[in-house]
Protein backbone atom coordinates (compact mmCIF):
# COMPACT_ATOMS: atom_id res chain seq x y z
CA UNK A 1 0.00 0.00 0.00
CA UNK A 2 0.74 3.53 -0.77
CA UNK A 3 2.59 5.73 1.97
CA UNK A 4 0.21 8.68 3.39
CA UNK A 5 1.83 11.48 1.60
CA UNK A 6 1.27 15.56 1.42
CA UNK A 7 0.95 17.72 -1.25
CA UNK A 8 0.41 21.22 -1.83
CA UNK A 9 -2.35 22.91 -3.78
CA UNK A 10 -3.21 26.04 -5.46
CA UNK A 11 -6.02 26.97 -6.92
CA UNK A 12 -4.52 29.74 -8.99
CA UNK A 13 -6.12 33.24 -9.02
CA UNK A 14 -8.06 32.06 -12.12
CA UNK A 15 -9.78 29.34 -10.28
CA UNK A 16 -10.68 31.77 -7.37
CA UNK A 17 -11.72 34.16 -10.03
CA UNK A 18 -14.03 31.20 -11.74
CA UNK A 19 -14.96 30.69 -8.20
CA UNK A 20 -14.71 27.37 -9.24
CA UNK A 21 -12.68 26.36 -5.34
CA UNK A 22 -15.40 24.68 -3.88
CA UNK A 23 -16.37 22.12 -6.62
CA UNK A 24 -11.95 21.83 -6.95
CA UNK A 25 -12.03 21.48 -3.29
CA UNK A 26 -15.16 18.83 -3.09
CA UNK A 27 -13.63 16.83 -5.64
CA UNK A 28 -10.34 16.17 -3.26
CA UNK A 29 -12.93 15.46 -0.05
CA UNK A 30 -15.12 12.99 -1.70
CA UNK A 31 -11.99 11.43 -3.27
CA UNK A 32 -11.26 10.44 0.79
CA UNK A 33 -8.06 13.10 1.08
CA UNK A 34 -7.66 15.05 3.68
CA UNK A 35 -7.31 18.67 3.63
CA UNK A 36 -4.69 19.55 6.39
CA UNK A 37 -3.98 23.12 6.09
CA UNK A 38 -5.70 25.88 3.52
CA UNK A 39 -5.85 29.76 3.54
CA UNK A 40 -5.56 32.54 1.01
CA UNK A 41 -2.51 34.35 -0.01
CA UNK A 42 -2.01 36.93 -2.35
CA UNK A 43 1.92 36.29 -3.63
CA UNK A 44 4.57 38.78 -5.28
CA UNK A 45 6.64 38.13 -7.88
CA UNK A 46 9.88 37.33 -5.81
CA UNK A 47 7.66 34.40 -3.71
CA UNK A 48 6.43 33.36 -7.43
CA UNK A 49 10.39 33.01 -8.52
CA UNK A 50 11.10 30.47 -5.38
CA UNK A 51 7.83 28.86 -5.98
CA UNK A 52 8.01 28.22 -9.92
CA UNK A 53 12.44 28.15 -9.88
CA UNK A 54 12.51 25.09 -12.21
CA UNK A 55 10.46 27.80 -14.91
CA UNK A 56 12.78 30.67 -14.24
CA UNK A 57 14.60 30.60 -17.86
CA UNK A 58 11.36 28.97 -19.88
CA UNK A 59 9.86 31.55 -22.60
CA UNK A 60 6.38 31.26 -20.70
CA UNK A 61 8.13 32.34 -17.27
CA UNK A 62 6.60 36.20 -17.59
CA UNK A 63 3.27 35.26 -18.24
CA UNK A 64 3.10 32.57 -15.33
CA UNK A 65 4.02 35.16 -12.87
CA UNK A 66 1.75 38.06 -13.89
CA UNK A 67 -0.99 35.22 -13.86
CA UNK A 68 0.45 33.72 -10.26
CA UNK A 69 0.53 37.79 -8.78
CA UNK A 70 -2.92 38.91 -10.25
CA UNK A 71 -4.62 38.02 -7.14
CA UNK A 72 -4.99 35.77 -4.10
CA UNK A 73 -4.63 32.27 -4.55
CA UNK A 74 -6.12 29.61 -2.58
CA UNK A 75 -3.41 27.67 -0.88
CA UNK A 76 -3.74 23.82 0.81
CA UNK A 77 -1.98 21.29 2.10
CA UNK A 78 -3.87 17.79 1.31
CA UNK A 79 -2.86 14.57 2.66
CA UNK A 80 -3.60 11.15 1.97
CA UNK A 81 -2.06 7.55 0.37
CA UNK A 82 0.18 7.92 -2.69
CA UNK A 83 -1.53 11.59 -2.62
CA UNK A 84 0.81 13.24 -4.87
CA UNK A 85 -0.07 10.79 -7.91
CA UNK A 86 -3.55 10.87 -7.07
CA UNK A 87 -3.90 14.40 -7.14
CA UNK A 88 -1.87 14.95 -10.20
CA UNK A 89 -4.41 12.23 -11.87
CA UNK A 90 -7.51 14.10 -10.90
CA UNK A 91 -6.24 18.00 -11.93
CA UNK A 92 -4.93 16.33 -15.53
CA UNK A 93 -2.35 17.42 -17.81
CA UNK A 94 -0.98 21.28 -18.24
CA UNK A 95 -2.65 21.88 -21.17
CA UNK A 96 -6.04 21.81 -20.43
CA UNK A 97 -7.24 21.13 -24.34
CA UNK A 98 -5.10 17.75 -23.26
CA UNK A 99 -6.99 16.79 -20.05
CA UNK A 100 -9.76 14.39 -20.41
CA UNK A 101 -13.34 15.10 -19.27
CA UNK A 102 -13.23 13.79 -15.57
CA UNK A 103 -10.32 15.77 -14.93
CA UNK A 104 -10.08 19.35 -13.10
CA UNK A 105 -8.62 20.89 -15.79
CA UNK A 106 -10.70 18.68 -18.88
CA UNK A 107 -13.60 18.94 -17.11
CA UNK A 108 -13.52 23.30 -15.52
CA UNK A 109 -10.70 24.73 -17.89
CA UNK A 110 -11.22 23.29 -20.95
CA UNK A 111 -11.51 26.24 -23.51
CA UNK A 112 -8.77 28.57 -21.29
CA UNK A 113 -5.64 29.45 -22.61
CA UNK A 114 -2.10 31.10 -22.19
CA UNK A 115 -1.53 28.78 -19.22
CA UNK A 116 -4.94 29.28 -17.09
CA UNK A 117 -5.59 26.22 -16.00
CA UNK A 118 -6.63 26.69 -12.09
CA UNK A 119 -4.44 24.88 -10.00
CA UNK A 120 -1.32 23.90 -8.87
CA UNK A 121 -0.31 20.16 -7.52
CA UNK A 122 3.04 18.89 -6.55
CA UNK A 123 4.74 17.03 -9.10
CA UNK A 124 6.79 14.47 -6.76
CA UNK A 125 7.65 13.72 -3.10
CA UNK A 126 10.73 16.47 -3.47
CA UNK A 127 8.54 19.25 -4.67
CA UNK A 128 5.73 18.79 -2.67
CA UNK A 129 8.28 19.19 0.28
CA UNK A 130 9.71 21.92 -0.77
CA UNK A 131 6.54 23.49 -1.97
CA UNK A 132 4.88 22.64 1.19
CA UNK A 133 7.98 24.59 3.54
CA UNK A 134 7.60 27.61 1.06
CA UNK A 135 3.84 27.92 1.29
CA UNK A 136 3.00 26.86 5.03
CA UNK A 137 4.42 26.64 8.46
CA UNK A 138 4.29 24.08 10.81
CA UNK A 139 1.99 25.43 13.21
CA UNK A 140 -0.63 25.78 10.32
CA UNK A 141 -0.61 22.23 9.12
CA UNK A 142 -2.93 20.59 11.35
CA UNK A 143 -3.37 16.83 11.96
CA UNK A 144 -7.38 15.39 13.01
CA UNK A 145 -9.20 12.55 12.05
CA UNK A 146 -12.09 12.65 9.22
CA UNK A 147 -15.20 11.04 10.67
CA UNK A 148 -15.25 8.30 8.07
CA UNK A 149 -11.48 7.45 8.78
CA UNK A 150 -12.17 3.82 10.50
CA UNK A 151 -13.73 2.93 6.81
CA UNK A 152 -10.82 4.33 4.99
CA UNK A 153 -7.18 3.11 3.93
CA UNK A 154 -6.01 5.18 7.14
CA UNK A 155 -6.20 2.33 9.25
P1 LIG B 1 1.99 21.86 -14.14
O1 LIG B 1 1.27 23.01 -13.48
O2 LIG B 1 1.02 20.94 -14.85
O3 LIG B 1 2.92 21.12 -13.21
P2 LIG B 1 4.37 23.03 -15.37
O4 LIG B 1 5.02 22.50 -16.60
O5 LIG B 1 5.07 22.81 -14.07
O6 LIG B 1 2.86 22.47 -15.32
O7 LIG B 1 4.16 24.59 -15.60
C1 LIG B 1 3.77 25.44 -14.55
C2 LIG B 1 2.66 26.35 -15.03
O8 LIG B 1 3.18 27.22 -16.03
C3 LIG B 1 1.49 25.64 -15.73
O9 LIG B 1 0.53 25.13 -14.83
C4 LIG B 1 0.93 26.75 -16.59
O10 LIG B 1 0.12 27.64 -15.81
C5 LIG B 1 2.19 27.49 -17.02
N1 LIG B 1 2.70 27.00 -18.31
C6 LIG B 1 3.35 25.84 -18.54
N2 LIG B 1 3.68 25.71 -19.85
C7 LIG B 1 3.22 26.83 -20.45
C8 LIG B 1 3.25 27.30 -21.82
O11 LIG B 1 3.78 26.65 -22.73
N3 LIG B 1 2.66 28.52 -22.03
C9 LIG B 1 2.08 29.28 -21.04
N4 LIG B 1 2.04 28.85 -19.75
C10 LIG B 1 2.59 27.66 -19.47
MG1 LIG C 1 4.74 21.75 -12.30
Amino acid sequence: MNDIERSLVLIKPDGVQRAVAGEIITRFEKAGLKIVGAKMVWVDGDFSKRHYAEHLDKPFYKDLESLITEGPILAMVIEGRGVIAVVRKMVGPTKPEEAAPGTIRGDLAHNLGDGRNLIHASAHSQDAEKEISLWFSKEEIHSYKRADERHTQYQ
